[in-house]
């Protein structure tokens, strides 16, 4: 990769930047760091909002591709570096359902667990984009019973993007702790990527606090 194809990850520890940061390390990519201070504000300053007009991370660059969206991140940076082996090439047949699943993230799990979470009244069934909570969980469920992975035996960028977000929701409480789910997190975060990016976060998350007097 020439330096021109290098990539920044603009980043926040413990947000939803973490994810794209173990799926670097996963995919053994090199990146420099862009660490933005949430606590002081850095997200929603002239400069950020330049790279992300809605001050939300993860946000990528590569030469002059940006990209923003942690899903459209996550199938980005899979396919970049296809010899890491975490994405199904176009004519491969798990590739539909690779994108089904990583696209469910941001189309139905998300607006569902934040409805969830903020204990807002859903849209009707028929117009809400995820059904209902409980129907969206499910499939989930379903999905996984079948396990080890979203797609069976084979282990995808998916499966990064879902044992992070399983992880975390789950030590909120928005999502209930059924065994499927806990066993499929526990594996993907025993993981030694998820185990040292999770370090490294809990130190610069406790620098920027200090830094700002916290
Ligand atoms: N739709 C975005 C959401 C990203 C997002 O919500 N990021 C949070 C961190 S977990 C954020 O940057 N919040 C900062 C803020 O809004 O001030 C995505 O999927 O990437």
């Amino acid at each position: 990769m020439t330096s021109k194809d290098r990539i920044t990850l603009y980043y926040s520890p413990q947000t939803r930047a973490t994810g794209a940061r173990i799926l670097l390390e996963e995919l053994g990519a090199s990146y420099d760091l862009h660490v933005l201070n949430m606590k002081a504000g850095e997200q929603r300053q002239p400069a950020y909002l330049a790279i992300n007009p809605l001050g939300k991370v993860p946000a990528i660059r590569r030469g002059e591709a940006l990209v923003t969206e942690q899903v459209a991140i996550f199938i980005y940076l899979a396919d970049l570096f296809p010899k890491a082996g975490l994405t199904p090439a176009l004519d491969d047949p798990d590739r539909g359902p690779y994108l089904r699943w990583m696209t469910y993230y941001g189309s139905s799990f998300e607006p569902a667990v934040i409805d969830h979470f903020m204990k807002r009244e859903p849209a009707p069934q028929t117009q809400s984009p995820y059904s209902d909570y409980e129907t969206m969980l499910g499939a989930l469920e379903a999905q996984l019973s079948k396990g080890p992975y979203l797609l069976g035996d084979r282990m995808t960028a998916a499966d990064i993007l879902w044992g992070v977000a399983f992880s975390w929701t789950m030590t909120f409480g928005v999502v209930p702790r059924k065994d499927v789910f806990v066993a499929y997190a526990e594996r993907m975060t025993s993981r030694p990527a998820f185990q040292r990016i999770t370090a490294a976060d809990a130190e610069m998350a406790a620098q920027h606090a200090a830094a700002c007097g916290e």
